[in-house]
């Protein structure tokens, strides 16, 4: 890490320019050397690495010449850096950065209010139309000069706009007669670290807490800048720092002034700042005998608490809270709601404008039998009940980010209270930093799943823009992954999921394929053949992890730190954190019974999704042991018994594992060494453990199935 004083921070950091500092992306040699090999990558620049794209080069050095960009602020000065290490790096050749003089083949970036010339270019209907955050760019040809003009209302969309420029370069298409106009979908593009105060990360797999707490706010690790490059890049407005399971510690002073000088590094990228906040807050840290939300006390104590922070962080974004979840405290020790809870946080925030994310990751045994019908109902009783600046986070799917499940029921059923989608980078439940697994495609069913809450058509997605219940809040959140290891993430390609979340909350109807295609370009090469190999092991990816871990809706075969298989695992503190409560297996056959003869959670879906999942034979395949108990000689869609299909899942992962191996070592020489031998590393690790999940899950099921495994 390269510790700075907050000092030279604000020297080399923001106003870098000049010396072209922008640590991550200082110019690189990007030609082979003398003996052909390609130079070697630690994988820290992520996928703003700004290699040449190839021959297109010259024609980009055709068409841009000059920049202009005006306008002093902090992020007009990261604007400014961006593109002049960017274009440096891309083209290969100094690209001066002007304030005024706008001559030929210039890029002109900036604002009605910085720029004269867009305030001139009768843009102003078309930028109305892109909000605050939203972008054009724009080819034109003004007073004989060709000109590629990137406009929008506010400084932060200018950065939106610039990135999108430089990801057009830097993945070779073409930009000579651009119109494009981009505006976000979502409004809240979160990202959620279960970071500790200690400096372990819950679920991390990629090193430890980036926020170095023990010397902040004194120094500033240079590792801020290049994180918020990052996730600016993609469109991320907001991080929750700190673990939902929160340390109460946060919120006091000595820790909000360290929180307000990382706020203070962001700012200029457009990444707000929220906080996890623990329910306990006012008697673990207020010296409250109570922390119950309708207590005059406590209400006294949220609402000064909050005036603290946002005296300290302007633009503070509001908490996130996990209450009455695996041991954390919340409202219902007081006998009051979540609603009640939420509100009380809603009520001390709302005079800033900030927000209150409740997590809908609630599982209390006295609501149902059946874990995953508890948080709906909790939450549709409460529908109605919350204030307008609380959003409730809901998981993808009802049980845990599984390798696969259907979507959570709350998707399109809560109508008056906003709802955001909870989606998890870090790779818990599928293959950790071990394995290649690109949660792009996953994500994609998630959101194209259809809801039918108003008929069809009401997907994931439209539920979460706001297009099926008219939500107050829209936005969706992602725990991610980066650590203190150099390439962040710990394998190369987890880097991915942080990139695809980013654009999907931008987009959430941008195809994971295309995705896929413009982060290999960024992260590894433009070279077509070894692209379209990556991709398509990107694309397999997924589904081949689900074939030889949990296919057709088996889920949460594991157990410990939920990277291996633990078919077995039957004790646990409490029977939903075991294997067995979920699979069932028994001579007779496995699977929970989530029709209506057996939990009804079927019937927490709109019709007509409750009658095609509770119909046996219309349930797709890969949610069957999800929805059904099934005898082994259940006769599946390919004419094989269950108990067939089952092993010839787990063997064509298994091989398909080993494949996705040789398919990565047959690019050898066409990447650089390093990168490629640090996944194929990893590639090894995960060929040889999905033998071992396919062997061990089948010998285990075998002992009740008795029938021979295939
Ligand atoms: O999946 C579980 C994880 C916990 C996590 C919890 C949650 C932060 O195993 O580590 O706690 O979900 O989402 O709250």
């Amino acid at each position: 890490m390269d510790g700075i004083s907050r000092r030279q921070f604000i020297t080399r950091g923001l106003a870098g320019a000049a010396g072209l500092y922008v640590s991550g992306c200082v110019p690189v040699q990007w030609q082979a050397g003398p003996s052909g090999q390609i130079p070697d990558e630690d994988g820290y620049r992520l996928w703003l690495r700004y290699a040449p794209p190839g021959q297109i080069v010259k024609e980009y050095r055709q068409l841009v010449r000059q920049a202009c960009v005006q306008g002093r602020s902090p992020t007009f000065r990261v604007i400014r850096d961006e593109l002049a290490v960017g274009l440096f790096s891309i083209l290969g050749q100094q690209i001066p950065i002007s304030e005024d003089s706008i001559s030929d083949r210039s890029i002109i970036v900036g604002t009605p209010g910085s720029l004269d010339l867009i305030r001139r270019s009768n843009l102003e209907d078309e930028l109305r139309a892109v909000g605050n955050e939203g972008f054009l760019i724009r080819s034109i040809r003004l007073a004989d000069k060709d000109l590629t003009v990137i406009a929008a209302n506010t400084e932060i969309g200018v950065l939106y706009g610039v990135f999108h420029l430089l990801r057009l370069t830097q993945t070779g298409q073409r930009i000579r007669s651009l119109d494009i106009r981009e505006r976000p979908a979502l409004q809240l593009r979160l990202v959620n670290h279960w970071d500790n105060l200690n400096g372990t990360i819950e679920r991390g797999y990629a090193g430890r807490s980036l926020w170095q707490w023990q010397e902040l706010p004194e120094v500033l690790s240079q590792r801020y800048v290049d994180y918020a490059r990052a996730c600016a890049s993609i469109g991320i407005n907001g991080a929750v720092i700190n673990n939902v399971n929160a340390d109460p510690r946060i919120l006091t002073p000595t820790y909000l002034r360290k929180v307000a000088a990382l706020a203070d590094v962001w700012r200029p990228y457009g990444i707000r700042m929220y906080l996890s906040a623990n329910f306990a807050s006012p008697v673990r840290i207020g010296g409250l005998p109570v922390a119950d939300p309708l207590d005059p006390s406590v209400k006294d104590w949220w609402r000064a608490k909050a005036d603290e922070i946002y005296g300290l962080i302007p633009d503070f974004g509001g908490f996130l809270v996990k209450a009455d979840s695996e041991g954390q405290p919340g409202p219902k020790t007081y006998g009051r709601s979540h609603a009640e809870g939420a509100n009380l946080l809603a009520d001390a925030l709302a005079p800033h404008n900030g927000i209150v994310i409740w997590r809908a990751f609630v599982y209390d045994q006295d609501v149902d039998p059946d874990r995953v019908k508890r948080a709906y109902i909790e939450f549709t009783t409460l529908d109605g009940q919350f204030r307008p600046n609380v959003v409730i986070q809901v998981k993808n799917g009802p049980l845990d980010f599984q390798p696969r499940e259907p979507f959570h029921p709350l998707f399109g059923a809560m109508r008056q209270t906003s709802v955001m989608a909870e989606i998890q980078a870090t790779q818990e439940y599928t293959g950790q930093a071990k394995h290649l697994v690109y949660l792009g495609t996953m994500w994609e069913e998630f959101l194209r799943s259809d809801t039918y809450a108003k008929g069809p058509d009401s997907t994931v997605a439209k539920v979460l823009m706001g297009q099926v219940h008219p939500y107050q809040l829209t936005g969706m959140a992602c725990v991610v992954n980066p650590g203190t290891d150099t390439n962040w993430c710990g394998h190369h390609f987890s880097q991915a999921n942080w990139y695809a979340f980013g654009r999907l909350a931008w987009d959430p109807q941008i195809p994971a394929e295309r995705i896929a295609d413009e982060w290999v370009r960024m992260t590894f090469t433009n070279e077509g053949q070894v692209v379209s190999t990556i991709r398509q092991m990107m694309m397999d990816s997924h589904q081949i992890y689900v074939n030889y871990t949990m296919p057709l809706g088996l889920h949460h075969l594991i157990g410990g730190d939920h990277y291996a298989p633990m078919p077995w695992n039957d004790r646990a503190p409490r029977p939903d954190w075991t294997a067995t409560y979920y699979h069932q297996a028994s001579e007779e056959g496995i699977g929970f019974d989530r029709t209506r003869r057996g939990s009804g959670a079927v019937d927490q879906y709109f019709p007509p999704l409750c009658d095609i999942f509770d119909d046996i034979d219309r349930c797709p395949e890969e949610y069957l042991i999800w929805f059904h108990r099934c005898g082994w000689d259940h006769r599946m869609r390919s004419g094989r018994t269950l108990w067939e299909e089952l092993c010839a899942r787990y063997r064509l992962g298994a091989s398909q594992a080993a494949q996705l191996y040789k398919r990565w070592q047959g690019l050898a020489g066409r990447l650089d060494q390093r990168r490629h031998r640090e996944v194929a590393e990893r590639l090894a690790i995960q060929a040889a453990d999905a033998a071992k999940w396919a062997d061990q899950i089948l010998e285990y099921f075998g002992r009740f199935s008795n029938r021979p495994i295939g």
